[in-house]
């Protein structure tokens, strides 16, 4: 069921006793509360292991408990003593596992053993690890490599997805999918193009000094829990905190710190965003343009009445490129239109302005808001042209801060996972180790699925993820994957990607990230980047859910003996006998970043990646920093705003990881057992002839000629901007055209889905698999499965 969900001036604030007994909650579901408190307190710390939920930086010195009510579950997850084993598998039918929730398959527990797809019982069963990795290697070896796909999910450590990238390259492809191209790929492509780097330009020192702050499509209060802390603090110093998003997310409205005494006792907790902008969504090019106006008119009225300027001249001379032709740009821009595509008013725009142009030092942060667009790139540009007006970037307190998810995606990218690399990285590969890398480019997790359509690929192979239930269009690329010769995953959990095989299939069961990794009798550490760009150890305390889970630099050390041993000299073993061997490679492959790696792991807090921006050093064609903008672009998603269809955003609940359920429920959103729900704005719900509880399905609007649908979702009124709605991934997949996305990376536009909404005619059915049911089941069981 659903309450109050309509968020009103005092909503009940975030955090607080609520994220205290969701800890206790789901240790305790878990069976984990002992094993799991005390792995809590070594998270995050030097010598304990690194949150395997989000990519927010730990601090140098710690808290006491330095976690959040989301990495709790995530241990917790991970830590469960429940199992998924033989027996189970022998118990179901594939099949049958395809009508479980992604809920009921991840809730069932660990895997524990490596399971080969026998297609004659149409169940998974036990193989030795031996036998698994010779066969798959024996596959392998027969295809053409540029039909092998490498698919990695961002909590695959630095070790792992450097030995990874070198098993493709030595299998013969660049074909490197990744969960980042469905995120923060748009980043990684566009930033380069205004300052040279992808990556945040800033420090928790800087956050520590910053005296305004702009969150741009980004939900902290669920998916950077621990970045609340922070803007608490700032908000209690009286920092302002603006925001801009459709929803009202109850955390960037009011947060109790569970560490804070007293307003955990007075439950009032601490008001958070200064300004609340509830935007259109796909309306922040215009939003940011509209402030650079406002502060560039200032300026232009400062410098007639000989006031003090409000830009920073001396940094846009010295630092930038394109300023004049940007200021003419907004100049020329009308009110009227900035109002129109923001649906936002002048003086909102002019507030946010005016906190801008107050603030000595400025930091910006986004997040999938920003990215999952098509033309989230020409958003991305107008934040950091916001940033440049008064030289918000490379001087403490400032700068750019996109805020990354998994937990190690940036770093796996850093080390090597990339579909297009450079021709210095491969030589230093090759140099280092005796072979060459294919020089074509690869596929990119866009380009995968259309050639898994086309058939045009003869093996996917998995770290990690839960590829077939993330991607867009996820049905029509589900049915072709059992035209694929050869499907393996390494996981530490059965999803619906499992079950959506191949001809042959494998599932090899891997050790988590809390996990003692024991290699020839001693503790072995992993490493990570988070989203500031410092990499950090991580060695495992737990005890392993099964012996026969192995770590995945094991794993892939051991598949790559068994598939391309002869084509180069490389001592597998003793690479992952002693994991500081991989990272003396990734030093030799890449000097300038990992000098010293093994012993600048050690020093508390790691080090941090050279950043180039950060420290004003343009690596830009112009050699500064570029003010871009595409005068023709007005909108991130279509050329105006006034469509016939709604813009879906699809998005996360507080009780999910990506494709990982923990449970039905969002409290920040009101919602509670129940996933298969779309929130509407009241005059959208009239106009459609809806009401609360209404049942609905969506047709895709995209005009590609296929037909996309979704049914069985449940009206809820919520305050959200007319002609927008929202719903939850990845229940929303199907929906999602491969070919909508982001015109830089491929990132699927997942926060603006054309979608007509309609009532379910009477006899449709909601689910595939049942009728029309008179209250809503609290398990949607099999609604709009993948296969
Ligand atoms: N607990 C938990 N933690 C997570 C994750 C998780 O699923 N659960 N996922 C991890 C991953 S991989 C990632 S990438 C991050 C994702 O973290 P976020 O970037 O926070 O991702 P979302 O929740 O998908 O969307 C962010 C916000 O964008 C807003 N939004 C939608 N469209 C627009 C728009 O057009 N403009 C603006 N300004 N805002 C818009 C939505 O209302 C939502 O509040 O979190 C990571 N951390
Ligand atoms: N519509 C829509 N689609 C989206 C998004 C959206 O906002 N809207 N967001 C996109 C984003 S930002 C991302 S990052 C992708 C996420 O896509 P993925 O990264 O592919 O998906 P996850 O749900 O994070 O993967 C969960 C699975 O990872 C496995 N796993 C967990 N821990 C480990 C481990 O330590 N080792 C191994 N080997 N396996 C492990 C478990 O089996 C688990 O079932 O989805 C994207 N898809
Ligand atoms: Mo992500």
């Amino acid at each position: 069921m659903t309450d109050g969900r309509k968020a009103d001036a005092q909503p009940a604030p975030a955090g607080g006793w609520g994220a205290l007994n969701a800890v206790e909650r789901h240790l305790s579901n878990q069976q984990v509360l002992i094993k799991g408190n005390r792995a809590l307190l070594s998270m995050n710390k030097p010598g304990g292991f690194d949150c395997p939920s989000c990519a927010w930086p730990d601090p140098d010195k710690p808290h006491f408990a330095e976690y959040c009510e989301n990495g709790a579950k995530a241990v917790a997850w991970e830590a469960t003593k429940k199992r998924t084993g033989p027996e189970f598998f022998a118990q179901h039918r594939v099949e049958d596992l395809k009508a479980w929730t992604d809920h009921e398959l991840e809730a069932h527990g660990r895997l524990t053993h490596p399971l080969r797809y026998n297609a004659r019982t149409d169940t998974c069963q036990s193989v030795d690890w031996q036998t698994a990795l010779t066969e798959i290697g024996e596959i392998l070896r027969r295809l053409d490599p540029k039909r092998v796909e490498l698919y990695t999910s961002g909590r695959t450590s630095n070790e792992a997805a450097f030995l990874w990238q070198l098993y493709g390259r030595l299998l013969g492809t660049n074909n490197f999918p990744d969960c980042s191209d469905m995120c923060h790929m748009t980043t990684t492509m566009a930033l380069p193009e205004s300052i040279g780097v992808g990556k945040a330009t800033v420090t928790l020192e800087d956050w520590e000094h910053c005296d305004a702050l702009f969150i741009i499509g980004q939900n902290p209060g669920t998916n950077s829990p621990r970045m609340m802390g922070y803007l608490h603090d700032m908000a209690r110093r009286g920092i302002p905190i603006v925001t801009f998003n459709p929803l009202k997310e109850r955390a960037l409205l009011r947060f109790t710190d569970p560490q804070n005494p007293v307003e955990m006792l007075t439950g009032r907790g601490q008001p958070i965003s200064s300004n609340y902008f509830q935007l259109r969504t796909g309306g922040d090019i215009m939003a940011m343009q509209g402030i650079c106006k406002a502060v560039i008119a200032a300026d232009d009225l400062a410098k007639t009445n000989g006031a003090a300027r409000l830009l920073d001249l001396n940094f846009i001379a010295e630092h930038t490129h394109g300023f004049e032709a940007f200021a003419d740009h907004v100049r020329a821009l009308t009110w009227e239109e900035i109002e129109r595509y923001t649906a936002l008013t002048r003086d909102q725009i002019q507030q946010a302005a005016i906190v801008y142009m107050k603030a000595e030092r400025v930091i910006a942060c986004w997040g999938m808001g920003i990215t999952q667009h098509k033309h989230g790139g020409d958003a991305m540009h107008q934040i950091l042209n916001l940033l440049f007006l008064r030289g918000n970037i490379g001087r403490l307190g400032t700068g750019a801060c996109p805020v990354r998810g998994h937990s190690n995606v940036q770093g796996d990218r850093t080390v090597g996972i990339n579909k297009t690399p450079t021709e210095d990285f491969l030589v230093n590969l090759d140099r280092a180790f005796g072979f060459r890398s294919p020089r074509e480019h690869g596929h990119d997790a866009a380009e995968c699925c259309e050639a898994i359509l086309r058939g045009d690929v003869d093996a996917f192979l998995a770290m990690g993820g839960n590829f077939f239930r993330a991607i867009p269009d996820s049905e029509r690329v589900a049915k072709k994957v059992p035209q694929i010769e050869l499907t393996v995953h390494v996981a530490t959990k059965l999803n619906r990607s499992h079950l959506t095989h191949g001809k042959q299939a494998y599932i090899l069961p891997a050790l988590g990230r809390t996990e003692l990794d024991l290699q020839d009798g001693k503790a072995q550490t992993i490493t990570v980047e988070d989203s500031f760009c410092v990499v950090h150890g991580s060695t495992g305390r737990l005890a392993p859910a099964n012996e026969l889970c192995r770590s995945e630099p094991w794993i892939i050390a051991n598949l790559a003996k068994k598939t391309v041993a002869d084509r180069a000299a490389i001592d597998w073993d003793a690479l992952i006998l002693d994991y500081s061997r991989i990272r003396e490679k990734i030093e030799a492959v890449f000097p300038d970043e990992f000098v010293d790696f093994n012993a600048r792991i050690s020093q508390p807090g790691g080090f941090r990646l050279p950043n180039g921006a950060s420290e004003r050093k343009w690596d830009t064609p112009t050699g500064k920093a570029n003010f871009l903008f595409d005068p023709d672009i007005r909108d991130q998603d279509d050329d105006t705003p006034e469509k016939p269809h709604l813009q879906l955003m699809t998005i996360r609940s507080h009780d999910q990881f990506n494709t990982t359920i923990y449970s039905n429920n969002d409290r920040y959103r009101g919602v509670s057992g129940e996933r298969m729900v779309v929130f509407m704005n009241d005059t959208d719900m009239v106009e459609h002839g809806l009401s609360e509880g209404s049942i609905v399905e969506f047709t895709a609007a995209t005009r590609d000629g296929i037909e996309r649908h979704a049914a069985g979702f449940k009206v809820v009124a919520y305050d959200v901007p007319k002609g927008c709605c929202a719903a939850y991934y990845p229940e929303t997949n199907a929906l999602l055209s491969l070919a909508h996305r982001d015109r830089r990376s491929n990132t699927p536009a997942a926060k603006s889905v054309p979608v007509i909404v309609s009532a379910s005619r009477a006899g449709t059915p909601v689910c595939s698999k049942s009728e029309v049911p008179e209250s809503y089941p609290a398990r949607p069981t099999a609604i709009n499965p993948v296969a």
